[in-house]
């Protein structure tokens, strides 16, 4: 069962020139001073460049690098200040041949960071919160992901309310898609992602990654952000962020099963050993 569904996802088409036949780790590269779990770590571009640098020797294959917090009521961030964040730290990973993507909901900023060498667009919002930023990546021509969730981070949690909540965030995720395709967006170039923690209760991220292959009907690949995430740890018992590797591995792994293509992690080398080990048993 697991390894049919690893194959259903390897038949999908490639996307953003990743080998198709095994799974991606995004390593997450924060340069903001409040995320949930990270936040305030890498003060410098030259703290952020080095823990960039590390991800990639650890075997990353995309570095996805963000400068606003979304976790649940974080403070917004204006555009520039944004761009001041993680502009520096694109460059120079660019420049080095890394594959980044920014983490962002603003078109200026996603326009910024193609300049500066970024390759694919990862927007929490689907392409919803700037109005310019569907003909911005269809002009373009990059790589993007479109990630589930309802409301913004700070009205997020008071919309989880859901009856079925897969057969809902696939079809509101079909509308995204289909926005994102008669903006000219072409679905080959789209991958989807069901929003873990993003206006979603602990049951319901747990349903969602459970039936995670339901999703796979709408033709794209899926990421998954399950790493250090505050279900994990309900279901762990780990108090902390930072004390959820196991527990972020394991789902992780099982989310593989599932039929996802990209792991979006915090802790890099842990996952791809795990990774390697995994595809080496089940692929
Ligand atoms: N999760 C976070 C941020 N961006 N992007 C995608 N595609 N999927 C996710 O699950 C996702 C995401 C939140 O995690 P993190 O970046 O560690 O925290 P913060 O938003 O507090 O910076």
């Amino acid at each position: 069962m697991a390894e049919a569904l690893t194959r259903l996802a390897a038949r999908l088409p490639p996307w953003a020139g990743l080998a198709p036949e095994r799974p991606a780790v995004m390593g997450v590269l924060n340069l903001t001073p409040d995320s949930f779990s990270d936040g305030g770590l890498l003060a410098s571009a030259d703290a952020a460049i080095a823990a960039g640098r590390a991800m990639l020797r650890e075997g990353a294959d995309i570095i996805d690098i963000g400068g606003e917090s979304t976790r649940p009521g974080a403070q917004v961030v204006a555009p520039e200040e944004e761009q001041r964040r993680i502009l520096p730290t694109i460059r120079a990973l660019a420049a080095e041949g890394a594959l980044i993507s920014v983490d962002t909901r603003n078109a200026a900023t996603m326009a910024a960071a193609l300049a500066a060498g970024a390759k694919i667009v990862n927007d929490i919002s689907a392409l919803t919160h700037d109005p310019a930023a569907p003909a911005l990546v269809a002009e373009r021509g990059c790589p993007v992901v479109l990630m589930h969730m309802r409301g913004t981070p700070a009205t997020m949690q008071e919309m989880a309310g859901y009856g079925d909540v897969l057969a809902e965030v696939r079809s509101e995720l079909a509308v995204r898609l289909a926005a994102a395709e008669a903006a000219g967006i072409p679905r080959s170039r789209i991958v989807l992602d069901p929003g873990f923690g993003f206006a979603k209760k602990r049951a319901h991220n747990q349903a969602l990654l459970q039936r995670l292959p339901e999703l796979l009907s709408l033709g794209c690949r899926l990421l998954v952000g399950l790493s250090r995430k505050s279900f994990i740890g309900a279901l762990s018992d780990s108090a902390t962020p930072a004390d959820r590797l196991g527990g972020s591995l394991a789902a992780g792994l099982y989310a593989l099963t599932r039929g996802a293509s990209i792991l979006r992690v915090h802790d890099v080398a842990a996952t791809v050993q795990a990774v390697r080990v995994w595809q080496a048993l089940a692929g």
